[in-house]
């Protein structure tokens, strides 16, 4: 059955699902809201519905119900590949199915038949100072693209609500069809004196984009499949997926929910994280000469608390134990690439820097997350610019929220709209309730 077969199979039932709850039990408390959250970025309130992906404190996400070492194993892979075709991850993510190589090949070949970039996204990028930063170009170039939504035009033609889904299937299908190429293309015209490579028709969507990005190493095909599951959603609070989902619900298209959400992501605490932890990782390397002792590490770790900075890869909003996509990379890495050097220093991080934060005792969570691993591995295959870093986490994000929005249109889920007080008003509230 083709994804969007599949996908119009299950929709009635669970949106009368969703309905039925929505009506019979809406009055059900099912959690308490505390000053703390409130004054503190709404830190665990469960305030968000999915289905696409859950994170467990300690156990890391689960995609559809599957661990990483499950989908892994599980997904279809090309002869001789190491890791899943990205088709067949988004088949699983949209549909919570495990699909057959067939099923994942067809939404490859889905992606191919739509994957032909608009000339005049061309023309906005090359319109950009070539400093300007990588994620400001992508986020111009998927917003450039909203003249294309299929929703914004069956919407302004009266569109009925249950097609919603259908039409933002369409729009999403055709966007992340184009992402790789639009990727691959900043990187070449602002790193490598503007040659772009065209994509390889043989070539699925993950491995097309190593292909585009120029690196021969048939092993980076394999780490961008990878990638791209790896970083492709994280439940929907973090900020590009919650940004995305509200700007969504507001029934704007994938367009400007994704421009919107890849602005989130380009903030240093969130997605820009991976290309400060690499130039943390490089700091260290250059200040003690090569990769260092455990005592220089440490004393190094320390020297960055003490002024006042953080260790960029290390906690997490919502984790308390090492992010499994971390490692996921780092098995990755100790196939590949176990001698290189910054592999290396990464490695020595992690062997001092969850002690140095215990010991520092502010990081409720002191052990790395996704970031602390993956610019190493760009790194090791020549991806050496690591402002771009943010970008190809963008690209694999835009699976899991662009699957999340789908959902939001099928089963109908309304516009967000939460409610503030005043700081006067939480006072009151806090000191009514001591007295
Ligand atoms: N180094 C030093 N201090 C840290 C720290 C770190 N890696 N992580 C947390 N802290 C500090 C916080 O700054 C905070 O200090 P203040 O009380 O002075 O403000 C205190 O510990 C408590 O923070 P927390 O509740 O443990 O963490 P938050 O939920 O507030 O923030 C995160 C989570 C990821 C922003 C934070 O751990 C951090 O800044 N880490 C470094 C940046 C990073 O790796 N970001 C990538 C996250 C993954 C992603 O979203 O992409």
């Amino acid at each position: 059955m083709s994804l969007k077969e599949k996908l119009a199979s299950k929709i009635p039932a669970a949106r009368d699902r969703y309905n039925k709850i929505r009506k019979e039990y809406g009055n059900v408390v099912i959690d308490q809201v505390t000053v703390a959250q409130v004054a503190g970025g709404m830190r665990g309130i469960k305030c968000l519905l999915t289905d696409i992906s859950y994170l467990d404190p300690y156990e890391g996400i689960r995609f559809r119900g599957y661990t990483i070492p499950e989908v892994l194993e599980k997904l279809p892979r090309r002869a001789g590949a190491e890791v899943p075709l990205v088709g067949g991850f988004y088949y699983l993510l949209l549909t919570g199915d495990l699909p057959t190589m067939e099923e994942a090949e067809e939404v490859e070949a889905e992606w191919k038949a739509r994957g032909q970039v608009p000339e005049y996204v061309y023309d906005v990028l090359r319109s950009q100072p070539r400093d300007t930063h990588p994620m400001t170009m992508f986020a111009e170039a998927v917003l450039a693209m909203q003249r294309e939504s299929v929703f914004a035009k069956r919407y302004a033609e009266g569109m009925r609500r249950e097609e919603y889904w259908d039409a933002m299937y369409e729009d999403v299908m055709n966007f992340l069809a184009k992402l790789p190429t639009i990727g691959a293309y900043i990187y070449r015209m602002k790193y490598r004196s503007d040659t772009p490579i065209p994509p390889d028709p043989e070539l699925d969507w993950g491995s097309n984009f190593a292909h585009m990005m120029g690196v021969p190493d048939p092993a980076y095909r394999e780490l961008m499949k990878l990638y791209f599951i790896l970083h492709s959603d994280h439940e929907s609070g973090n900020v590009s997926a919650h940004t995305a989902h509200l700007v969504a619900s507001a029934l704007s298209d994938i367009y400007y929910a994704w421009a919107a959400g890849l602005c989130g992501l380009a903030g240093p605490l969130h997605g820009l994280a991976n290309q400060e932890c690499l130039g943390w990782i490089l700091g260290v390397m250059e200040h003690f000469g090569g990769v260092p002792t455990k005592e220089q590490m440490e004393q190094y770790a320390w020297d960055t608390l003490n002024s006042g900075r953080v260790i960029p890869g290390y906690g997490h909003a919502v984790l308390r134990q090492t992010d499994p996509r971390y490692k996921s990379q780092r098995e990755f890495a100790l196939k590949h690439c176990p001698d290189d050097p910054v592999f290396q220093t990464v490695s020595c991080a992690y062997e001092v820097i969850p002690e140095v934060l215990k010991k520092h005792g502010k990081a409720k969570n002191p052990w790395p997350n996704v970031d602390a691993h993956s610019g190493c591995l760009q790194y090791h295959y020549g991806v050496k610019e690591f402002d771009f870093y943010t970008v190809l986490f963008g690209i694999g994000r835009a699976l899991g929220i662009s699957a999340n929005i789908i959902w939001d249109r099928a089963v109908g889920q309304p516009i967000e709209r939460p409610k503030s007080i005043t700081t006067d008003m939480m006072e009151e509230l806090a000191k009514g309730a001591k007295a």
